[in-house]
C-alpha cells in the first residue's frame, strides 16, 4: 500500500478533555507518523469553509457552531494507507455506532462533540491539508 498523508483535527471537545497526548500515541502506535500540526481556535469562516461540503445539510449550523467552541489541533498523518488507517482509529461517525476501542467510542460523547475528524479519501485529505498547512510546514520522515 502506498505511503499517503491524511489531515486530521482533534476537536474542540477532545481537547478540552485534555486528550491530545492520548489520541496521538494512538496514531503512532498505529505507524501513522505526525510531520506538520498546529493548534488553531478557528473561526466562522474557516469552519464554514472546511466543512463547503456540508453547507445544505441540516446539522451545518451546529457543525459550525462545535467547530467554533473552542481551540482544535490540526494535524498531517502520514504512513501506509494513513487515509484509512486513521478513519478506522476514529471509528463510526456516531459514537453510539463506533466499535470498543476507537477514539470515537473511547472519547466522544455524541455525533457532533466526537472528538476527531479525519479526511475521507485521498482527494479530500489534499484539499483539506492544503486547507490548513503549505508544504513547506510539512516535516516528511518517511
Ligand atoms: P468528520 O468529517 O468530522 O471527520 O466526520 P465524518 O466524516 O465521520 O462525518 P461527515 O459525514 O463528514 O460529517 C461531518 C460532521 O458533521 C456532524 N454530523 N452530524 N446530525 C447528523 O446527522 C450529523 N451527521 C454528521 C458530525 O459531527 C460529523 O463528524
Ligand atoms: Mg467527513
Amino acid at each position: 500500500m502506498a505511503t499517503e498523508r491524511t489531515l486530521s483535527i482533534i476537536k474542540p471537545d477532545a481537547v478540552a478533555k485534555n486528550a491530545i497526548g492520548d489520541i496521538y500515541s494512538r496514531f503512532e502506535k498505529a505507524g501513522l507518523r505526525i510531520v506538520a500540526a498546529k493548534m488553531l481556535h478557528l473561526s466562522q469562516a474557516q469552519a464554514e469553509g472546511f466543512y463547503a461540503e456540508h453547507k445544505e445539510r441540516g446539522f451545518f449550523a451546529d457543525l459550525v457552531a462545535f467547530m467554533t467552541s473552542g481551540p482544535v489541533m490540526v494535524q498531517v498523518l502520514e504512513g501506509e494507507g494513513a487515509v484509512a488507517k486513521n478513519r478506522e482509529l476514529m471509528g463510526a461517525t456516531n459514537p453510539k455506532e463506533a466499535e470498543p476501542g476507537t477514539i470515537r467510542a473511547d472519547f466522544a460523547t455524541s455525533i457532533d462533540a466526537n472528538a476527531v475528524h479525519g479526511s475521507d479519501a485521498t482527494e479530500s485529505a489534499a484539499r483539506e491539508i492544503s486547507y490548513f498547512f503549505e508544504e513547506s510546514d510539512i516535516c516528511p520522515r518517511g
